[in-house]
């Protein structure tokens, strides 16, 4: 059986996969930690004030619960990161390398999520390969490719078992987003079911990957679970079920709201990192090494976005 330790525990991912690990390997053997203090749910299994940029607090909570596994996932997301960047290497590199001393020292498997942040504007666009030119024009992408980089070295270096995929935007009604530039793609459920309308920030056109939360969750447990003799790579699969831009959210919408509404205020600074980014990743290598299979297109996804965000506010 295993015992894990969630960091960022709270947040979009966190607070949905700290639910689905306790129903795999019971209540007690998952402890959520976050910089924030847990309520509802979470609060009712083990769970820790951690600060990952303390590498003592990181280390003394994975000791204390004798854990197996790391999944770390504090972070701050890209539109937040543009906004401080400085921070944003402090809590996304610092965390990541106390995140990883602490596997190590430990001998714990260790799983972190990179992004489709990780590319730039000079990666191919379209069905974007696994291995590929990476050279990301923001602080996020400069971050993920680093953090690939380190989990690739620990295990080279170290021998520790680190895992790893490269999300795509992640769509879920549970826990709003942390401040991504893929927000977008949950606001727009949540005001069609609240006033028909939505006002984009991403333009028209702008094609993104994006993920429906099960299938994201699904992916990491295939992937911790997967023979390791399988992988040849090891952090950083490319993994996506959708590629999207508002346009084609709208439509999906218009099935069940005919009258939903769509325009547009571009954000500056969410366009141009949308426009660094790929169009659509090519998630073959996730599908041969582990079996990575999306459950979730568009249409289906928005079938259930639509009836769960519905049902909060009825
Ligand atoms: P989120 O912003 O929703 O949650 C991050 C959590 O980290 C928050 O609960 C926050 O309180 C916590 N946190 C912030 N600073 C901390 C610190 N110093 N110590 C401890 N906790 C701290 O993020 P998320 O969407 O759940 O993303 C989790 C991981 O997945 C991140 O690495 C992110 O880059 C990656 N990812 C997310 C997406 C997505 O669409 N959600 C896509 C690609 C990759
Ligand atoms: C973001 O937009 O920053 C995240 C991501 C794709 O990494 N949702």
């Amino acid at each position: 059986m295993k015992k894990i330790l969630v960091t960022g525990a709270l947040g979009q991912i966190g607070s949905e996969l700290v639910v689905k690990l306790r129903e795999t390997y019971g209540v007690e053997n998952v402890i959520g930690t976050d910089i924030r203090k847990a309520e509802g749910i979470i609060a009712e299994g083990p769970f820790e004030l951690v600060d990952v940029t303390d590498a003592n607090q990181v280390y003394s909570v994975a000791k204390k619960y004798n854990v197996d596994t790391v999944m770390h996932l504090a972070a701050l997301l890209s539109a937040k990161a543009e906004e401080n960047p400085k921070l944003a290497w402090h809590i996304n590199m610092g965390g990541l390398v106390n995140a990883l001393e602490t596997a190590r020292e430990l001998n714990l498997q260790f799983f972190t999520p990179s992004s489709i942040g990780a590319f730039g504007p000079t990666t191919p666009k379209d069905h974007t390969p696994q291995d590929t030119l990476q050279r990301p024009t923001t602080m996020y992408g400069v971050n993920k490719v680093s953090g690939e980089l380190l989990a690739d070295y620990y295990y080279h270096r170290f021998g520790v078992d680190t895992r790893g995929v490269r999300y795509p935007g992640l769509i879920s009604h549970v826990t709003l987003p942390g401040g991504g530039t893929t927000d977008y793609a949950v606001e727009i459920y949540y005001e069609a079911i609240k006033h028909k309308t939505y006002t984009s920030c991403i333009a028209e056109g702008t094609y993104m990957d994006m993920m429906y939360m099960p299938d994201a969750l699904n992916a990491i447990i295939q992937l911790m679970e997967a023979d390791p003799n399988k992988l040849k790579h090891r952090n950083a699969f490319n993994i996506s079920a959708i590629s999207a831009a508002p346009e084609d959210f709208a439509k999906s919408i218009q099935k069940h709201i005919p009258d939903f509404k769509l325009d547009y205020q571009v954000d500056p600074v969410k366009q141009r990192i949308a426009d660094s980014w790929p169009n659509s990743i090519d998630s073959s290598a996730a599908t041969e090494e582990w079996g990575f299979k999306a459950a979730y297109d568009l249409d289906k996804m928005t079938n259930e976005m639509l009836n769960k965000v519905n049902m909060k506010f009825v």
